[in-house]
């Protein structure tokens, strides 16, 4: 079980927060004085609407590996503290993704579920994104669907899905709420927006019959705030290009398409030095971003997100905080040399509130 929130970093959120938005109905003096009697008494606290809104919107600027940050003060937070069954969490979480999709206008939102309490286990999802696309190991080899979900796929199998065994069936929630077993819950196919992607001149790319779903939505980190932990707390912006046009459909280990784009592209693959895999790479990119586009469904290219990024840490350092970056993380996956973000050194300090992934975590 929990042990009880520091008092230490419980009262430094508080006097960040009242710094921050010094028009609060209640004193901080008074407040605190609240919240150590409410430890004392419970075993922990609970977090006042604006606290908890606040507190959100500090942990995603605190996200060192966040390159979306510019629109940290946007963030949407929904309070779902009370919802206690299984039923109710995939109530509020087919409610998360209309919000967020907003007909293609995605919008950042999070939806925070019950805290960690002495003796009272909050809730769980054991996927590690809303939606994600199962993967299945073809019985004359290859893989159909997603290859980084087979292991997570196999899981939610054995606790009685029927997989259909499609390349795009959307993984079922696995909802885990105190004293239960997990719950299997289907995800709504009306709510999951994808895109189909089409590329602007290779005609033939089309007929690979690829397509990505509108909305990252992260359910498998944990949300921290003045020593208080929300374990499910799911949260969504919308993607960048490159995470799918260089990483979801590139990495060896996931579509791995760079072969299959230049070949495509008739490109000579017989020697790394005709860059036929930059090549290759660059146009995924090209189709990510225009399939994107044409169906009216946001996305960010790297390069206006790094400048966005560079323009956040300047105004951050401007109000006299740090902008905790990590550089491996923020330098896209495709011509970083190129992009603003590569040219610099950032401050590498941890802050809370934030996001942690559980030792533990399932994926
Ligand atoms: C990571 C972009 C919104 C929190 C990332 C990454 C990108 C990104 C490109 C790196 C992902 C990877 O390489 O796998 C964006 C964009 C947003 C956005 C374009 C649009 C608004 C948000 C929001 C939150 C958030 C709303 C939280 C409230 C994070 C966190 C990570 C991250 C915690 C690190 C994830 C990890 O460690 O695996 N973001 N983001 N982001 N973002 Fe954002
Ligand atoms: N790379 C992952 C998603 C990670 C988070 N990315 C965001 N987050 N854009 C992928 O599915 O490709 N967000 O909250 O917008």
């Amino acid at each position: 079980d929990r042990r009880p929130p520091d008092p230490e970093e419980a009262e430094a959120f508080l006097r960040r927060f009242h710094a921050e938005e010094p028009e609060q109905p209640v004193p901080l003096g008074a407040r605190l004085a609240a919240v150590r009697a409410e430890i004392a008494r419970t075993g922990t606290y609970r977090h006042t609407p604006a606290e908890l809104e606040f507190g959100c919107r500090a942990a995603w600027r605190n996200s060192a590996r966040c390159i979306g940050r510019l629109y940290w003060r946007n963030l949407r937070v929904l309070d779902r503290r009370s919802a206690r069954t299984p039923e109710e969490i995939h109530r509020h979480l087919v409610e998360h993704l209309r919000l967020a999709t907003n007909g293609g206008r995605v919008r950042p939102v999070i939806s925070v579920f019950a805290q960690e309490a002495p003796g009272r286990p909050a809730p769980r999802v054991w996927n590690d994104q809303l939606i994600r696309y199962a993967g299945y190991r073809a019985e004359r080899g290859g893989i159909v669907g997603d290859p980084g979900r087979v292991g997570f796929t196999e899981a939610v199998r054995r606790l009685g899905w029927r997989a259909p065994g499609g390349a795009h069936d959307i993984l079922p929630w696995v909802v885990e709420v105190a004293h239960e077993a997990p719950r299997v819950l289907e995800v709504p196919r009306e709510e999951v927006r994808e895109v189909r992607l089409r590329h602007p001149d290779v005609p033939a790319f089309d007929a690979l019959g690829l397509r990505w779903y509108a909305v990252p939505a992260i359910s498998h980190m944990r949300l921290s705030i003045g020593g208080v932990d929300y374990p499910l707390a799911p949260f969504n912006g919308w993607y960048m290009g490159t995470e799918i046009g260089a990483r979801n459909l590139v990495d060896a280990d996931r579509y791995d398409l760079l072969p299959v784009m230049a070949e495509l592209l008739g490109l000579d693959t017989g020697r790394e030095s005709t860059l036929w895999r930059d090549r290759a790479l660059v146009e995924l990119n090209v189709a990510v971003l225009h399939s994107f586009e044409s169906a009216g469904v946001r996305i960010a290219d790297h390069h206006t997100l790094s400048r966005h990024f560079l323009t956040h840490v300047e105004r951050e350092e401007r109000l006299g905080r740090p902008a905790p970056t990590d550089w491996s993380w923020i330098v896209p996956p495709l011509s970083g040399g190129i992009t603003p973000v590569f040219h610099r050194y950032y401050d590498e300090v941890e802050s809370r509130p934030n996001f942690f992934l559980d030792d533990d975590a399932r994926e």
